[in-house]
Protein backbone atom coordinates (compact mmCIF):
# COMPACT_ATOMS: atom_id res chain seq x y z
CA UNK A 1 0.00 0.00 0.00
CA UNK A 2 2.43 2.21 1.42
CA UNK A 3 4.64 1.50 -1.78
CA UNK A 4 1.80 1.96 -4.25
CA UNK A 5 1.30 5.52 -2.76
CA UNK A 6 4.79 6.36 -2.92
CA UNK A 7 4.98 5.66 -6.48
CA UNK A 8 1.95 8.03 -7.01
CA UNK A 9 2.87 10.67 -4.96
CA UNK A 10 6.42 10.37 -6.98
CA UNK A 11 4.08 11.60 -10.40
CA UNK A 12 5.33 14.87 -12.22
CA UNK A 13 7.69 17.47 -10.02
CA UNK A 14 5.92 15.83 -6.88
CA UNK A 15 8.94 13.98 -4.94
CA UNK A 16 8.58 13.16 -1.09
CA UNK A 17 12.08 14.40 -0.20
CA UNK A 18 10.84 17.37 -1.39
CA UNK A 19 7.94 17.57 0.63
CA UNK A 20 10.48 16.41 3.66
CA UNK A 21 10.44 13.08 3.70
CA UNK A 22 13.59 11.52 2.58
CA UNK A 23 13.35 8.89 -0.38
CA UNK A 24 12.52 5.16 0.97
CA UNK A 25 12.24 6.21 4.38
CA UNK A 26 15.63 5.39 5.76
CA UNK A 27 16.90 8.75 6.82
CA UNK A 28 15.05 10.71 9.41
CA UNK A 29 11.72 13.24 7.95
CA UNK A 30 12.91 16.45 8.20
CA UNK A 31 9.23 18.11 8.53
CA UNK A 32 10.04 18.44 12.28
CA UNK A 33 11.67 21.66 10.83
CA UNK A 34 8.34 23.29 10.16
CA UNK A 35 6.45 22.28 13.39
CA UNK A 36 4.82 24.86 15.64
CA UNK A 37 7.54 24.26 18.10
CA UNK A 38 9.38 25.76 20.16
CA UNK A 39 12.83 24.51 20.38
CA UNK A 40 12.97 21.79 23.74
CA UNK A 41 9.82 19.79 22.00
CA UNK A 42 11.11 20.17 18.54
CA UNK A 43 14.12 18.35 19.77
CA UNK A 44 12.49 16.05 21.52
CA UNK A 45 10.33 15.47 18.19
CA UNK A 46 13.19 15.38 15.97
CA UNK A 47 14.50 12.45 18.00
CA UNK A 48 11.27 10.29 18.14
CA UNK A 49 11.27 10.80 14.42
CA UNK A 50 14.62 9.40 13.62
CA UNK A 51 13.90 6.41 16.01
CA UNK A 52 10.91 6.25 14.11
CA UNK A 53 12.55 7.04 10.79
CA UNK A 54 10.97 3.33 9.11
CA UNK A 55 7.92 3.73 9.82
CA UNK A 56 6.84 0.61 12.09
CA UNK A 57 3.17 -0.20 12.86
CA UNK A 58 1.59 -0.29 15.98
CA UNK A 59 0.97 -3.37 17.49
CA UNK A 60 -2.57 -4.88 15.97
CA UNK A 61 -4.60 -7.15 18.38
CA UNK A 62 -6.87 -10.32 17.21
CA UNK A 63 -10.09 -9.81 16.55
CA UNK A 64 -11.26 -11.66 20.19
CA UNK A 65 -9.24 -8.52 21.91
CA UNK A 66 -11.79 -6.27 20.81
CA UNK A 67 -13.13 -4.49 24.10
CA UNK A 68 -16.62 -5.21 25.00
CA UNK A 69 -16.96 -1.33 26.17
CA UNK A 70 -15.69 1.61 24.20
CA UNK A 71 -15.74 4.56 25.82
CA UNK A 72 -16.39 7.94 23.66
CA UNK A 73 -16.38 11.31 25.11
CA UNK A 74 -16.44 15.35 24.40
CA UNK A 75 -18.63 15.34 21.12
CA UNK A 76 -20.87 12.30 21.06
CA UNK A 77 -23.58 13.74 18.52
CA UNK A 78 -22.47 17.11 16.74
CA UNK A 79 -25.30 19.46 17.44
CA UNK A 80 -24.94 21.41 13.57
CA UNK A 81 -27.93 21.88 11.15
CA UNK A 82 -25.93 20.29 8.32
CA UNK A 83 -25.04 17.34 10.06
CA UNK A 84 -28.44 16.79 11.46
CA UNK A 85 -29.88 16.59 7.78
CA UNK A 86 -26.89 14.57 6.86
CA UNK A 87 -27.18 12.23 9.53
CA UNK A 88 -30.94 12.11 8.54
CA UNK A 89 -30.42 10.98 5.19
CA UNK A 90 -27.87 8.06 6.07
CA UNK A 91 -25.09 10.55 5.08
CA UNK A 92 -25.85 9.64 1.17
CA UNK A 93 -25.70 13.68 0.70
CA UNK A 94 -22.41 13.66 2.63
CA UNK A 95 -19.55 14.77 0.53
CA UNK A 96 -15.55 15.11 1.94
CA UNK A 97 -13.89 18.52 0.34
CA UNK A 98 -9.97 17.92 0.23
CA UNK A 99 -8.42 21.08 -1.12
CA UNK A 100 -5.45 23.24 -1.01
CA UNK A 101 -2.11 22.26 -2.56
CA UNK A 102 -3.41 19.74 -4.20
CA UNK A 103 -2.69 18.88 -8.13
CA UNK A 104 -7.08 17.73 -8.34
CA UNK A 105 -8.98 18.73 -5.43
CA UNK A 106 -12.40 17.43 -4.94
CA UNK A 107 -15.47 16.17 -3.28
CA UNK A 108 -15.57 12.46 -2.19
CA UNK A 109 -18.63 10.70 -1.41
CA UNK A 110 -19.14 8.48 1.30
CA UNK A 111 -19.80 5.45 -1.65
CA UNK A 112 -16.68 7.00 -3.49
CA UNK A 113 -14.47 6.28 -0.09
CA UNK A 114 -15.80 2.87 0.00
CA UNK A 115 -14.76 1.98 -3.39
CA UNK A 116 -11.23 2.88 -2.40
CA UNK A 117 -8.90 -0.40 -1.00
CA UNK A 118 -9.67 -0.88 2.29
CA UNK A 119 -7.65 -1.18 5.49
CA UNK A 120 -8.51 -2.65 8.49
CA UNK A 121 -7.05 -2.89 11.80
CA UNK A 122 -7.70 -4.08 15.47
CA UNK A 123 -5.87 -1.75 17.47
CA UNK A 124 -5.24 -0.01 20.90
CA UNK A 125 -6.90 3.64 21.70
CA UNK A 126 -5.12 5.86 23.98
CA UNK A 127 -7.06 8.95 25.88
CA UNK A 128 -4.78 11.58 27.56
CA UNK A 129 -7.85 11.11 30.42
CA UNK A 130 -6.61 8.11 31.07
CA UNK A 131 -8.59 5.10 29.50
CA UNK A 132 -7.73 2.89 26.42
CA UNK A 133 -9.52 0.33 24.58
CA UNK A 134 -9.44 -1.47 21.42
CA UNK A 135 -11.29 -1.64 18.55
CA UNK A 136 -11.39 -2.73 15.22
CA UNK A 137 -11.36 0.04 12.96
CA UNK A 138 -11.97 -0.28 8.82
CA UNK A 139 -11.17 2.29 6.32
CA UNK A 140 -9.25 4.19 3.46
CA UNK A 141 -5.75 4.61 3.95
CA UNK A 142 -4.94 8.70 4.13
CA UNK A 143 -2.02 8.36 1.91
CA UNK A 144 -4.36 6.68 -0.58
CA UNK A 145 -6.36 9.68 -0.63
CA UNK A 146 -3.75 11.88 -1.00
CA UNK A 147 -2.24 9.93 -3.94
CA UNK A 148 -5.88 10.13 -5.56
CA UNK A 149 -5.57 14.28 -5.59
CA UNK A 150 -1.87 14.40 -5.82
CA UNK A 151 0.26 16.25 -3.25
CA UNK A 152 1.95 19.19 -4.86
CA UNK A 153 5.86 19.51 -3.76
CA UNK A 154 4.90 22.11 -1.26
CA UNK A 155 2.51 20.55 0.59
CA UNK A 156 3.76 19.76 4.04
CA UNK A 157 1.19 19.39 6.61
CA UNK A 158 -2.78 18.11 6.22
CA UNK A 159 -5.16 20.08 7.79
CA UNK A 160 -8.56 18.30 9.35
CA UNK A 161 -11.28 20.07 10.10
CA UNK A 162 -14.51 18.53 12.13
CA UNK A 163 -18.04 19.43 11.72
CA UNK A 164 -18.02 20.27 15.78
CA UNK A 165 -15.04 22.84 15.17
CA UNK A 166 -12.24 20.70 16.59
CA UNK A 167 -8.93 20.70 13.85
CA UNK A 168 -5.95 19.20 13.63
CA UNK A 169 -2.77 18.99 11.47
CA UNK A 170 -0.40 16.31 10.95
CA UNK A 171 2.78 16.03 9.37
CA UNK A 172 3.50 13.94 5.96
CA UNK A 173 5.12 11.30 7.91
CA UNK A 174 1.60 11.12 9.81
CA UNK A 175 -0.41 11.23 6.94
CA UNK A 176 1.22 8.90 5.05
CA UNK A 177 1.46 6.24 7.51
CA UNK A 178 0.03 2.71 6.49
CA UNK A 179 -1.93 2.55 10.03
CA UNK A 180 -3.26 6.36 9.25
CA UNK A 181 -7.00 5.59 8.08
CA UNK A 182 -10.53 7.71 7.34
CA UNK A 183 -12.60 4.92 8.87
CA UNK A 184 -16.29 4.61 8.05
CA UNK A 185 -16.84 0.92 9.94
CA UNK A 186 -15.94 0.23 13.10
CA UNK A 187 -16.05 -3.15 15.19
CA UNK A 188 -17.44 -4.65 11.56
CA UNK A 189 -20.61 -1.90 11.42
CA UNK A 190 -20.80 1.16 10.12
CA UNK A 191 -19.13 4.07 12.39
CA UNK A 192 -21.39 4.68 15.62
CA UNK A 193 -22.51 8.45 15.44
CA UNK A 194 -20.55 8.82 19.12
CA UNK A 195 -17.37 7.41 17.63
CA UNK A 196 -17.71 9.79 14.66
CA UNK A 197 -20.16 8.64 11.78
CA UNK A 198 -19.41 9.06 8.89
CA UNK A 199 -15.79 9.60 8.94
CA UNK A 200 -13.19 9.70 11.33
CA UNK A 201 -9.14 9.48 11.24
CA UNK A 202 -7.50 6.81 13.09
CA UNK A 203 -3.64 8.04 13.65
CA UNK A 204 -2.46 4.80 15.22
CA UNK A 205 0.88 6.28 17.05
CA UNK A 206 -0.54 9.61 18.73
CA UNK A 207 -2.79 9.81 21.89
CA UNK A 208 -6.79 9.64 21.26
CA UNK A 209 -7.23 13.61 20.35
CA UNK A 210 -5.50 13.56 17.55
CA UNK A 211 -7.75 10.95 15.55
CA UNK A 212 -10.63 13.58 14.91
CA UNK A 213 -14.41 12.66 14.40
CA UNK A 214 -17.14 13.79 12.14
CA UNK A 215 -14.74 15.05 9.36
CA UNK A 216 -15.56 17.83 7.29
CA UNK A 217 -12.70 18.74 5.60
CA UNK A 218 -9.40 18.30 4.71
CA UNK A 219 -6.26 20.54 3.28
CA UNK A 220 -3.05 19.90 2.18
CA UNK A 221 -1.05 22.93 3.27
CA UNK A 222 2.62 24.09 3.26
CA UNK A 223 2.68 25.21 6.87
CA UNK A 224 -0.09 26.25 9.43
CA UNK A 225 0.71 29.91 10.28
CA UNK A 226 -2.52 30.75 9.32
CA UNK A 227 -4.63 28.29 10.93
CA UNK A 228 -5.97 29.41 14.60
CA UNK A 229 -3.14 30.75 16.78
CA UNK A 230 -0.60 29.01 14.22
CA UNK A 231 0.06 26.40 17.08
CA UNK A 232 -1.20 23.25 14.84
CA UNK A 233 -4.01 22.50 16.31
CA UNK A 234 -7.65 23.38 18.07
CA UNK A 235 -5.82 21.55 21.24
CA UNK A 236 -2.82 22.75 20.99
CA UNK A 237 -4.46 26.42 21.67
CA UNK A 238 -5.85 24.72 24.57
CA UNK A 239 -2.77 23.33 25.78
CA UNK A 240 -2.17 19.71 24.31
CA UNK A 241 1.28 18.93 22.59
CA UNK A 242 0.39 19.40 19.08
CA UNK A 243 2.43 16.42 18.97
CA UNK A 244 1.23 13.55 20.96
CA UNK A 245 3.12 10.23 19.69
CA UNK A 246 2.60 7.00 21.76
N1 LIG B 1 -14.33 16.05 16.22
C1 LIG B 1 -13.93 15.52 17.39
N2 LIG B 1 -12.93 14.63 17.37
C2 LIG B 1 -12.51 14.06 18.52
C3 LIG B 1 -13.07 14.41 19.77
C4 LIG B 1 -14.16 15.34 19.74
O1 LIG B 1 -14.76 15.69 20.76
N3 LIG B 1 -14.56 15.86 18.54
N4 LIG B 1 -12.57 13.86 20.94
C5 LIG B 1 -11.20 13.31 20.87
C6 LIG B 1 -10.76 12.54 22.01
S1 LIG B 1 -10.10 13.37 23.33
C7 LIG B 1 -10.73 11.18 21.97
S2 LIG B 1 -10.06 10.25 23.23
C8 LIG B 1 -11.38 10.45 20.88
C9 LIG B 1 -12.57 9.72 21.43
O2 LIG B 1 -13.13 8.93 20.45
P1 LIG B 1 -14.39 8.07 20.81
O3 LIG B 1 -15.49 9.00 21.25
O4 LIG B 1 -14.71 7.29 19.60
O5 LIG B 1 -13.96 7.18 21.95
O6 LIG B 1 -11.80 11.28 19.82
C10 LIG B 1 -11.05 12.44 19.63
N5 LIG B 1 -11.53 13.13 18.46
MO1 LIG C 1 -9.05 11.77 24.57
Amino acid sequence: MRDLSRRRLLTGSVTLAGAGLVGGCDAPALSHLATPYDWSNGLTFAVQRWLLRRQPLVREFDRSAISAVFPTINTTDPDDAGYRRSKALGFADWHLPVTGLVERPGLFSLAALKAMPTRTQVTLHSCEQGWSAIAEWTGVPLAHLLATVGLKPQARFIVIRSVDGWWDSYDLFDALHPQTILAYGMNGADLPISHGAPLRLRVERQLGYKSLKYIASIEAVEGVDGYGKGRGSMVAELGFPWYAGI
